[in-house]
């Protein structure tokens, strides 16, 4: 983990972001942004952690999971509503089809580090090691005061 000595933002919440505008000249790359962690209360030992994941290739993807050297284990999550009471379960995959998006954030699909072995604080960067299907891309995931979550408008 890394301590943050200036604003992250620039690096880790604007660079990824490709426009998806429609029309003509659809975006080839794959991308990750809006990588954020809500800091969790003290003495927590699990956080959650929202990005989007763009798909802008031809060829459907598959997170298969991800590892982080600060946790004992990082899983997939999707939040499950039984009428008004949300739960979490587990997922083995996570498909990002091809010219697609899969946006995480609260009540939706996000990944859970379990068992932290430090204590997240706002500024903190954590290290992970997202592994695709085709190879695994390394992020630093910012840590964020719960009430500055980014989440994007609709689906
Ligand atoms: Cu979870």
């Amino acid at each position: 983990m890394i301590t943050l000595q200036r604003p992250y933002g620039v690096l880790l919440l604007i660079l990824p972001f490709v426009a998806f505008a429609g029309g003509a000249g659809c975006s080839t790359s794959f991308s990750i942004s809006n990588v954020q962690i809500p800091a969790p209360l003290p003495g927590q030992k699990n956080a959650a952690i929202y990005m989007t994941i763009q798909n802008g290739t031809s060829e459907n993807r598959t997170l298969m999971g991800a590892d982080c050297e600060d946790a004992a284990q990082v899983e997939i999550h999707e939040t499950i509503m039984d009428g008004s009471v949300a739960s979490m379960r587990r997922i083995d995959r996570l498909p990002i089809a091809a010219q697609s998006s899969v946006q995480m954030g609260p009540g939706r699909i996000h990944l859970m580090v379990i068992n932290l072995k430090r204590e997240l604080k706002e500024g903190d960067l954590l290290e992970l090691n997202l592994r695709f299907d085709n190879g695994i891309q390394k992020i630093y995931a910012p840590v964020v005061a719960p009430n500055d979550v980014f989440t994007l408008s609709g689906e």
